[in-house]
């Protein structure tokens, strides 16, 4: 149901943000299934609107649909459809970032990136087609405005207009309908589940009506921001699949930050989700750019701490995991690589790997790709024999991995690994350094590594 993400039990799935159909599949056929990832998820599929005036071509025009036409800056529909079939041909998934709660912004009027056209001040989107009725009726919004501006009132939050975006009567079955058709599409065409955008604000019980609408078993991830700071929390939308959880986005900076705080990431008194509904992640597409109530998170931008981030993320068992794949930007508006006339880049791949073209590809990281086969290979393990002191942090999972960091880059102590005995591969550096645990579990752990201090030894990890 809802929480299966039909990927043969894999772990961890990643954002290739502002990511072109067409390279889509030549990622996943080149690098994704064999790194062990279990599916993509995909910036919006829908028709959106084409922005030119406030901003030149931002990623986040794709938040603002004109209808559920499959064109969009990614590409066409047919490049979609051979995108999803080549992806599941290779055992990997795609996720649609589902954009339901809303259509564009007031003020926008013209032709989206499908030919439709489209007037949000008059309520018109006759690609769908949606019309003035279908948008939450002005007198059930309590804001002086008619836009959201007041996080305590759930009514506030759910029936205006996010940043200006014309809200929809999610209530009504005809707005239903058309959206449970959209989805059902995806589905047939062999998408595997759904990131909801904006799911606060959206009733639960709209959400419950569409996915309860649907022909095929779907995956959900409800992005839900709760930090203690409002009336709507993630627990509203348990019944209906994951939520993100942005509290641990915080709670995982501050203690790769200062490892005397690590003990303290998962808070459930403190109202994080229990681990089986929490969706994860060390920074997303809005907080990486200051969007979506950001935060001090930490980013590609400082690769020391990103990567002791994301390993850490990926060795500790607390939810479903989502790993971020970046494109480089200065400023917060600024869409993805592109030629002259704003056609976005394809992702190059360089000798080394790494990308080209002005994508950063975290994912291809080697610490961050080799931490997706631990999470795949100790997954369902308990968390044992925590050890924190300093800087220096280990633990293992059940009999199947063990994990260190040495932040100041050297390490050299016996740990019980809880690990059979034998001789491991530090997957980290491909095996460049090996443990032998011996028959008591005990093993000595060596790091000496300034850029890539983390250790990480599993079964049946190749290394
Ligand atoms: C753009 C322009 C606006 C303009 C609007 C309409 O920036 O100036 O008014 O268009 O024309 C993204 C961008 C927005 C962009 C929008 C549409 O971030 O800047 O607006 O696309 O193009 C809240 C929501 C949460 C949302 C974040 C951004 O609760 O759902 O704000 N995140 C998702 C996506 C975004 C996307 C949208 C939703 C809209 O991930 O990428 O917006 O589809 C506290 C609260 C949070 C709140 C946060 C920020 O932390 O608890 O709930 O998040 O503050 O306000
Ligand atoms: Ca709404």
């Amino acid at each position: 149901g809802y929480f299966d993400p039909d990927c043969g039990g894999k772990q961890v799935i990643v954002h290739l943000f502002e990511w072109k159909w067409t390279s889509i599949a030549e990622e996943c056929e080149r690098f994704l299934s064999a790194a062990g990832f279990c599916g993509v998820q995909v910036s919006p599929v829908h028709e959106h609107v084409i922005v030119t005036t406030d901003a030149m071509r931002p990623w986040w025009e794709r938040y603002q649909p004109v209808s559920y036409k499959l064109t969009s800056r990614s590409g066409t529909e047919e490049e979609f459809i051979d995108m999803v079939q080549r992806c599941n041909a290779v055992g990997v998934r795609i996720y649609v970032d589902a954009v339901l709660n809303h259509m564009a912004g007031l003020g926008r009027s013209g032709i989206g990136t499908a030919g439709s056209s489209f007037d949000s001040d008059a309520h018109d989107f006759p690609g769908v087609p949606f019309t003035v009725a279908d948008f939450t009726p002005r007198d059930m919004c309590p804001s002086h405005d008619g836009n959201v501006n007041n996080y305590g009132d759930p009514n506030n939050v759910r029936n205006c207009y996010l940043v200006g975006l014309t809200d929809l009567y999610g209530a009504t079955d005809y707005v239903r309908q058309k959206q449970i058709e959209y989805l059902n599409r995806l589905l047939e065409i062999g998408v595997a589940g759904f990131r909801v955008d904006a799911a606060k604000h959206m009733w639960p019980a709209d959400l419950e009506a569409i996915q309860g609408g649907l022909s095929k078993p779907a995956f959900f991830y409800h992005e839900v921001i709760d930090r203690n700071d409002g009336a709507v929390k993630v627990d509203e939308y348990f019944h209906l699949g994951r939520v993100t959880e942005f509290r641990y986005c915080s709670k995982i900076a501050t203690g790769i930050r200062d490892f005397s705080q690590l003990g303290n990431l998962i808070d459930l008194g403190w109202g994080m989700c229990p681990s089986d509904k929490a969706f994860v992640f060390v920074d997303n597409h809005d907080n990486q750019r200051g969007h979506g109530g950001a935060g001090d998170v930490i980013t590609h931008k400082d690769p020391f701490l990103y990567k002791l981030a994301i390993s850490y993320m990926l060795a500790y068992p607390y939810g479903f995991t989502r790993v971020m794949s970046s494109y480089f930007f200065e400023s917060t508006d600024e869409g993805p690589p592109h030629d002259g006339n704003y056609n976005t880049l394809d992702v190059t791949i360089n000798p080394d790997g790494s990308c080209g073209n002005g994508w950063v590809c975290e994912h291809r990281w080697a610490p961050i790709t080799r931490m997706v086969a631990f999470r795949n290979a100790v997954a369902g393990t308990e968390l044992a024999n925590f050890f924190l002191e300093g800087d220096n942090v280990a633990f293992s999972r059940g009999d199947k991995g063990f994990f260190a960091i040495a932040k100041s880059g050297s390490m050299d102590r016996t740990f019980q690994t809880g690990m059979p005995a034998g001789t491991y591969c530090n997957i980290i550096d491909g095996c460049a350094s090996q443990v032998t645990v011996n028959g008591d579990g005990n093993a000595q752990i060596r790091i000496t590594n300034a850029d890539e201090p983390i250790l990480a030894i599993c079964q049946g990890c190749d290394g």
